[in-house]
């Protein structure tokens, strides 16, 4: 047989499927539904191996699913709004729009030479106005309900573009173009009510056992609810005019109280802003605090920096016990009260801020016979342990002294209020949805003088996006575009302005999942449709979207449950976070990166060497790295596809490593995968040629030779389902390799086959091509035409193993007639002399043996052997 042409076969099946539209799904038909999805991509200009890698894990279950019986819904869309739109834009004088959907285009048909068993006609672009009009409805009906609503928050502002940067744009405090140092602004901006879902987004995660295990505990850490005190403490002297006569802190440890050195509040606390009035270096500090930014990543690391305000305090449980107070930049205003006590033997934070300002730190906690002083030589000690230079705590442990100071403090007043009162307290902050950028959704609002904030009329909706929009100045385009702009009042007729923010492009993937399921609605969902698909059965995607993307797709749903458009709490039944695609990485003689295609790689005495393909120049071969473009060790999966076909780009893809982990991409690898490609190829036609006849029914005996394979085949084809179901795709790839290998020598074997080996040949064949026809399609339906049928495998339903031929703890016997070598039969290792003694018996060949004579009597050697004696 010639060699398969993957590039001439794959298009050709892709055709197929579409002609048939296999892959669409319509109406409910009675099928149960499977909803698989792999998060979508953004249209950056080109599929790379990671998406090859998502899709066709996702490819591979929907397949199957569709073989065992489910309407599968399998779609595909575009997360299409974003920056780079606009900085192509800026660089390119191209319109954001034009850009994506020109990236929309080219992406599609990669996609498609894939082979992916889509539903295309379900397609959606966020960008489409057929969506935003939807998210539009969506984000009305939420302000409806209380979800939404308008604050002042902090913004980064770039003084010298005179725009808003998102977090990603400040590099180093800086604004990443002008290069000027970003300041935090007070706008008015949107934000989405997810603290209403705090308590039910922590403990739901309970009920999500088809998530893994690291997800569930990164959301729990973002949620970060904390149970602990409020505690009030007394200024010893008044500030001022003195208004301010106490400050309240937020404590998980009250236990430690007796440990206390100081008290810091936030630069942005009114207790700051007090003392900063009249104290010009206090004031400078606050200003220096507030330019630093104020994300908890940047605030973690950052040195410890602090004010004495001069200010005193009185301890809670011991009022002659003053404390001086800090203005500090590691304590957040948004979190708590935005003040604390300072305990540095058992907070490294505050043990840093200790050691640099020459405060007492006093261990209050250690375990049993520990040295105290030594526990905390170098380092704060947060472990447990029993209370030490506490007073009355002393002896009792973290939970008791917790308790004990908890009761007291709630015992002792102020004023004529409790000192301390329990608090449970949340990390979780509302979402600030408002952007100042033109390529996104127009959040339908309108703005009047008279009479505040308007929601667009339904009937006014859409708010398109203009289109006349220019980008030669920085800022919002949309704040510069006078005609989009002006608009007059719903509510009074009056002259009125558009909101010219854009909603974040978090917002359009946090439920298009749900959109999908009725992609063309006049609603954003219709609600039988939603509630016959969702929730998603399997979600598959990186782990980089633990957090974000999926917390506020969790929210979404349980607001749109709120306002009538879903009926469930959770989006995702299934999760599966796939690891990353990673590659050598290459350097020349001058550090600048070389690509893999332009260096060639040779062995020699064990040594791996590259030199550059043009020159021969050496290359130096670096460490094995995630693909990316600024290290150059990327492979275009066109490339690929176009050398050795969609097919071996998916089977490397699933058969190197454990899905959940990194696969590395190297040539030898690709290679392999194309060897095996070739290699079904022939031996399918082999079996074909020599094998039974399509549909040629089993022969009454079977032999052991015969039996071997049709064991081998049924065990892999068995193992195969299995490994789908749980995501172990590499070992069904283990699987197929060893059911070709099987077959492989069968053929070998055998060259004029009886019939028991030509029925066992053709099995064998087309088990391994059913098998692998999830993984790699085309070559499934360029073989199972071979094999002489005229149906498409993608239409054919899962094949079952016989479980007859799947029981491993079986036996084979020889059987022997009057001493002579007849048969063997497979039986169960532990099957008892008077099952085997029926079966044998019944066995043509014994009956054929013995002719007329009757049979005197069978033996049977348990595990060993049978005797047929005539
Ligand atoms: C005293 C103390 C002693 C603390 C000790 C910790 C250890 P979680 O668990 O995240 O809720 N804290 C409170 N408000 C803060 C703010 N606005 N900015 C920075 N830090 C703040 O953390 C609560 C702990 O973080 C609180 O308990 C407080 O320090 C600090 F041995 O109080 B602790
Ligand atoms: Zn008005």
């Amino acid at each position: 047989t010639e060699r398969y042409n993957a590039r001439e076969a794959e298009p050709r099946w892709q055709a197929r499927w579409d002609e048939r539209k296999l892959f669409q799904t319509n109406e409910a038909d009675g099928r149960p539904t499977y909803y698989v999805l792999e998060m979508f991509p953004y249209p950056s200009g080109r599929i790379h191996m990671g998406h090859v890698r998502n899709y066709a894990m996702g490819d591979v279950v929907a397949r199957y699913k569709r073989a065992k019986g489910f309407d599968v819904l399998h779609p595909m869309g575009w997360d299409a709004f974003g920056l780079p739109a606009e900085n192509a834009a800026i660089e390119r004088k191209v319109h954001p729009k034009a850009w994506t959907y020109e990236n929309i285009a080219t992406m599609r048909n990669q996609l498609k030479s894939i082979g992916l068993s889509l539903d295309w006609s379900r397609e959606i672009a966020t960008c489409d106005p057929d969506y935003y009009a939807q998210q539009q409805r969506l984000f009305l009906d939420f302000l409806k309900a209380g979800l939404a609503y308008r604050r002042k928050s902090k913004v980064n502002w770039d003084p010298v573009d005179n725009t808003v940067l998102a977090n990603e744009q400040v590099i180093d405090g800086r604004g990443w173009r002008s290069g000027a140092l970003v300041e935090q602004r007070e706008l008015t901006q949107w934000f989405l009510k997810i603290t209403a879902f705090s308590e039910e987004l922590l403990s739901a995660l309970d009920g999500l056992p088809r998530w893994p295990e690291k997800v569930r505990t990164m959301q729990k850490n973002w949620i970060g609810r904390s149970e602990g005190m409020l505690v009030r403490w007394a200024l010893a002297n008044a500030h001022g005019d003195g208004a301010l006569k106490e400050v309240e802190v937020y404590t998980t440890r009250p236990d430690t109280l007796f440990g206390a050195s100081f008290i810091a509040v936030s630069a942005d606390h009114p207790l700051a802003a007090a003392c900063a009035a009249c104290d010009p270096k206090l004031n400078a500090f606050v200003e220096e605090c507030r330019r630093a930014g104020t994300s908890l990543a940047a605030l973690e690391t950052a040195e410890k920096k602090g004010y004495d305000t001069g200010l005193r305090a009185s301890h809670p449980l011991d009022p002659s016990w003053e404390l001086p107070v800090y203005v500090a930049n590691f304590v957040l205003m948004d979190y708590g009260t935005g003040a604390i006590f300072g305990c540095p033997a058992h907070d490294q934070r505050d043990y840093d801020f200790a050691r640099a300002y020459g405060l007492p730190i006093k261990p209050v906690v250690a375990p049993p016979g520990a040295d105290a002083e030594a526990l905390i030589a170098d380092a704060a000690y947060d472990g447990d342990g029993v209370l030490v230079n506490s007073r009355f705590l002393d002896g009792l442990d973290v939970a008791a002294a917790k308790e004990e100071v908890a009761r007291r403090l709630e015992a002792a007043t102020l004023g004529n209020r409790p000192v301390g009162e329990r608090k449970v307290n949340w990390r979780l902050r509302d979402w600030g949805i408002s952007r100042q950028r033109y390529w996104g959704c127009p959040i339908p609002i309108i703005h009047c003088e008279a009479c505040g904030p308007q929601p667009v009329p339904d009937d006014q909706l859409p708010v398109l996006l203009p289109e006349d929009v220019s980008f030669d100045q920085p800022g919002n385009p949309l704040d510069r575009n006078e005609a989009w702009r002006n608009v007059s009042c719903p509510a009074c007729g009056g002259p009125a302005r558009r909101e010219t923010d854009t909603m974040d492009t978090f917002v359009d993937s946090s439920w298009y999942y749900a959109r999908f399921t009725a992609p063309r609605a006049a609603t954003p969902t219709e609600r039988a449709v939603a509630d016959r698909w969702l929730p998603v059965d399997q979600y598959i995607g990186g782990v980089e979207h633990a957090i974000l993307h999926l917390l506020y797709s969790r929210f979404f749903t349980r607001a749109m449950k709120m306002t009538g458009h879903l009926g469930i709490d959770e989006p995702f039944a299934g999760l599966f976070t796939q690891g990353m695609v990673v590659h050598e990485t290459y350097r020349d003689a001058s550090g600048q990166w070389v690509a893999p295609s332009e260096i060639a790689i040779s062995e020699a005495e064990g040594q791996r060497r590259a030199a550059r393909l043009s020159n021969g120049d050496p290359i130096e071969i670096g460490p094995i790295e995630k693909m990316s473009k600024s290290k150059k060790n990327t492979v275009d999966p066109n490339d690929i596809i176009e050398t050795y076909g969609a097919d071996t780009a998916r089977w490397f893809m699933l058969s190197d490593s454990p899905p959940e982990r990194d696969v590395i991409w190297t040539e030898a690898g690709v290679e392999g995968a194309s060897r095996f490609v070739q290699r079904v190829w022939r031996l399918v036609n082999e079996a074909a040629e020599r094998g039974a006849p399509a549909g040629a029914a089993a022969p009454e005996q079977i032999g052991a030779p015969a039996e071997a394979l049709r064991r081998t085949a049924h065990g892999a084809l068995a193992r195969v389902g299995e490994s789908i179901e749980r995501f172990h795709f590499n070992r069904c790839v283990a699987a197929a390799n060893e059911l070709a290998n099987a077959l492989g020598q069968a053929l070998q074997a055998a060259r004029e086959p009886d019939a028991d080996i030509r029925f066992a040949l053709r099995e064998a064949a087309e088990i391994l091509v059913r098998m692998i026809a999830p993984f790699t399609p085309h070559l499934a339906e360029e073989c199972w035409a071979a094999l002489g049928h005229e149906t498409l495998v993608a239409e054919e339903a899962w094949p079952e193993a016989d479980p007859a031929l799947l029981a491993s703890d079986s036996v084979t016997l020889p059987v022997q007639v009057n001493g002579k070598k007849r048969d063997e039969i497979v039986v169960a290792r532990d099957a008892d002399a008077a099952t085997i003694e029926k079966m044998v018996r019944e066995l043509d060949v014994v009956l054929k043996a013995v002719g007329d004579k009757p049979i005197r009597k069978v033996i049977v050697v348990p595990q060993r052997i049978v005797n047929v004696v005539a």
